[in-house]
């Protein structure tokens, strides 16, 4: 048998950094491949495409990465029976995919090797967990009734929450098909630290990176790697931040260029579902009617509701009382209160599954059957007359 790439072209472009210069690299490669049962004619390859591909030195292959210098044959017949398949040609020439033998339940892969843990400046202060990886606090005051916050306390939550909505929003904008999930990572570590503030994902009980990143069928806590986003992704940037001994915590789901409709129509359900929990939220409302208002918007539109993951209450902890279930019938306890603050993050998966597995990396959730899965996540105060969004974006003056 005879495998020859029969076409191979940039596929995805990034322009040069600099303003004032007009030149593009591709930061991925289409590869289509042939296979003939006796030697093709070269005539027939126009070029030398086998050069580049020797020089990309490792591709993701389906979104299975393979090295390219050591194991050239193995992906070149991994290439073949994925015909018409569009590869990706990670940024690194040395990554690969650590978990090459775990049942993925979708085409998404990682891509290793993780970048060297960011470091925080001495001058910005830390949670309790950034050292040891354990929140000690966190752990202490568990099962312990939502807190009422003060005065004092609730400007420094206002302040926390605005500089995440401030982070996420950057690091929105830089969503388009050629870039990673670690260059996300880097732009949510760095606006984070420019804001005096620590990110909080990193270390949380152990967590190697500065904001998760989920794409596609990944529910939530989607470790930022060396995957280059594709046209037609759809990508989760759940930012959280500590400033002043305060945490804010918000995330939304965003297309990468193009998507299709399905994937259009989830990301809208999500946010209608969350907006509709929001709109419920006052002093004497349950928590448990959250669930009940969030999960017939997700049926009427063919979206399951994850049951795993929940709201929480944040403040000078990240996640503690109260517990928050997105979907119907839930036994979630207690009332909101004026001066309470929590998140609500509804999880939507399209179709009827709402349960999830988790990589070998302990951290990424995904679908059980591969399809594609968003969130949206506010921070909210209850006031005296009802809800106030603290993560909402501040409108430009
Ligand atoms: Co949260």
């Amino acid at each position: 048998m005879y495998i020859l790439i029969w076409h191979l072209a940039p596929k995805y472009f990034q322009s040069c950094p600099s303003s004032s210069c007009a030149r593009v690299r591709p930061v991925s490669m289409e590869i289509r491949l042939r296979v003939w049962n006796a030697r093709p004619a070269t005539s027939w390859v126009s070029g030398d495409p086998s050069f580049a591909v020797r020089n990309a030195s490792r591709l993701d292959v389906s979104q299975t990465s393979l090295s390219l210098d050591s194991k050239t044959h193995k992906a070149v017949h991994a290439l073949a029976q994925n015909p018409g398949s569009s590869v990706n040609v990670g940024k690194s020439t040395d990554s690969y995919n650590p978990f090459p033998n775990y049942p993925f339940t979708g085409t998404l892969r990682p891509l290793y090797p993780l970048s060297p843990k960011r470091a925080i400046p001495d001058r910005i202060p830390r949670p309790d967990y950034a050292t040891t990886g354990k929140p000690m606090s966190e752990l202490r005051e568990a099962g312990q009734p939502p807190r009422i916050l003060n005065a004092e306390e609730i400007t420094k939550m206002r302040t926390a929450c605005r500089l995440s909505r401030e982070v996420l929003d950057i690091a929105a904008s830089h969503v388009r098909p050629g870039i990673t999930t670690d260059e996300l990572d880097e732009i949510v570590h760095n606006a984070t630290i420019e804001r005096n503030a620590y990110p909080s994902p990193l270390n949380y009980r152990n967590f190697p990176k500065s904001v998760c990143t989920s794409v596609n069928e990944v529910i939530c806590h989607g470790i930022p790697d060396q995957r280059i986003l594709q046209e037609g992704d759809i990508v989760n940037i759940d930012v959280s931040l500590f400033y002043d001994g305060y945490h804010g915590d918000v995330n939304g789901s965003y297309p990468v260029g193009q998507i299709d409709e399905d994937s259009e129509k989830l990301i809208r359900t999500t946010r209608e579902s969350l907006d509709a929990a929001i709109k419920m939220c006052k002093p004497g409302a349950l928590f448990r009617d959250i669930g009940k208002t969030i999960e017939p918007v997700a049926h009427a539109n063919g979206c399951a509701v994850v049951r795993t993951y929940t709201g929480h209450g944040i403040h000078e902890l990240f996640h503690c009382s109260p517990n928050i279930p997105h979907y119907a019938k839930n036994k979630a306890i207690g009332t909101m209160k004026a001066g309470m603050v929590f998140t609500i993050e509804p999880m939507l998966n399209l179709g009827t599954n709402w349960s999830e597995v988790h990589w070998p990396d302990n951290w990424t959730a995904t679908t059980i059957d591969g399809k594609r899965s968003a969130q949206f996540e506010e921070t909210l105060l209850i006031t005296e007359t009802g809800v106030e969004v603290i993560t909402a974006p501040v409108p430009a003056a």
